[in-house]
């Protein structure tokens, strides 16, 4: 079986190699990825000597390029990770997560109905699904949730969507997407709330919480989602989507709270600033479909997941410290210092 793996020098994508590498031996995994600020080579060192696993620098969009990686590489499988996906950017500057996020995905289905593969999968989000009031505990999504977004990037990855379930229907491009909650562990980059929130507090520096930070998201450990993906490649319907989510809601301040209590930071660190434009109030995914056809289920309670990525950033600072002093800090200032 041959992978390419779009975006795995990010976040969630470099998780799901290693994982992959780690439980298919024979498996050939290919890593297209552009490199951008959130991407980061350093990440995939431990697989770079694998010869089962190839890295191309390539942007998703540049449709010549990923062409020709098809047609030297003929894949079986495309998982699609490659994406923009901090929200707070894409309320500063949309057309990158449009371009990216929408064409990127065409580029790459184009390019699987031209070559020919077993499965094509989307790595959607939950926030294609709006928002759910604070005062209805009762209400959940479910795959059957109306498309709802709030933000460009939302917007950008719900017409993704779209487009993979439009290229399933007229072309019979065998499609798979999977909605995901937040994820949290290793590896994520210092912009979002809670490796952003570790890496302030161990260099005692304000922590910002948007709002009054009573704002809930349904955390699952990084390592649940690849799972996820894993079992919906190998077993899942092809046309179908998936939520993935683990009835894990918190409100922004009970993590940072929880967050300073583990580096035994006071919580006088934390700082209230002006909100997110548009701030999607509650995420909470229905996982029912992925549990009663793939048997998912996740298996790293919050409580051992946080003290685990907590760890992660303790033993590899250099990792994080590295991005916070290049291009970052310019990004830092420009969101956080009239904020
Ligand atoms: P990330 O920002 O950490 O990584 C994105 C990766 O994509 C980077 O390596 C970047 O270099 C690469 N990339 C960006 N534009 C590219 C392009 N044009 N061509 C090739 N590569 C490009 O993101 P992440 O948090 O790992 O998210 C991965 C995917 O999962 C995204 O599609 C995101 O929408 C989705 N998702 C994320 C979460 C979450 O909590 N982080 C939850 C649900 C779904
Ligand atoms: O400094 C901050 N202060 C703060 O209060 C930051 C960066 C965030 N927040 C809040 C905003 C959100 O309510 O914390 C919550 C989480 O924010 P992010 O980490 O930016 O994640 P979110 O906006 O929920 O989106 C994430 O989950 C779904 C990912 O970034 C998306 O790619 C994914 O699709």
């Amino acid at each position: 079986m041959k992978m390419i793996v779009t975006g795995g020098a990010g976040f969630i994508g470099s998780n799901f190699i290693f994982h992959i590498l780690k439980k298919y031996p024979s498996y050939g995994v290919i890593c297209l990825d552009k490199l951008t600020y959130a991407g980061n080579l350093s990440t995939l060192k431990s697989v770079m000597e694998n010869p089962n696993f190839r890295f191309v620098k390539e942007d998703i969009c540049n449709r010549a390029a990923v062409y020709r990686l098809f047609e030297e590489e003929k894949p079986d499988v495309v998982v699609n990770f490659a994406a923009e996906s901090h929200v707070d950017r894409s309320i500063d500057n949309p057309e990158i997560f449009l371009q990216t996020n929408i064409l990127g995905t065409q580029v790459l289905m184009d390019a699987c109905r031209q070559y020919g593969i077993t499965r094509y999968h989307q790595v959607s989000t939950d926030e294609v699904y709006g928002d759910l009031p604070l005062d209805r505990p009762d209400l959940f999504f479910t795959e059957e949730t109306p498309i709802h977004a709030s933000s460009p990037y939302s917007s950008s990855k719900a017409a993704a969507d779209l487009l993979v379930l439009a290229y399933y229907r007229t072309y019979g491009l065998p499609v798979t997407i999977s909605r995901c909650s937040n994820n949290y562990g290793p590896y994520h980059f210092p912009e979002k709330l809670i490796p952003l929130t570790i890496a302030n507090a161990l260099n005692d520096k304000p922590l910002p919480v948007y709002g009054q930070g009573l704002n809930v998201r349904d955390w699952l450990y990084v390592e649940d989602h690849c799972k996820a993906i894993d079992l919906i490649l190998h077993k899942g319907r092809v046309g179908e989507i998936y939520n993935v989510g683990g009835h894990n809601e918190m409100a922004n301040i009970e993590i940072v709270k929880l967050i300073c209590k583990e580096l035994g930071k006071p919580e006088s660190l934390i700082k209230f600033v002006a909100d997110r434009k548009g701030h999607d109030m509650r995420y909470a995914i229905d996982p029912t479909k992925i549990h009663r056809e793939l048997g998912w289920l996740p298996e790293t309670k919050f409580a051992y997941g946080i003290k685990k990525t907590i760890a992660w950033y303790l033993e590899n600072r250099e990792w994080w410290e590295e991005i916070l002093s290049g291009d970052y800090q310019q990004y830092y200032e420009k969101m956080y210092q009239n904020r």
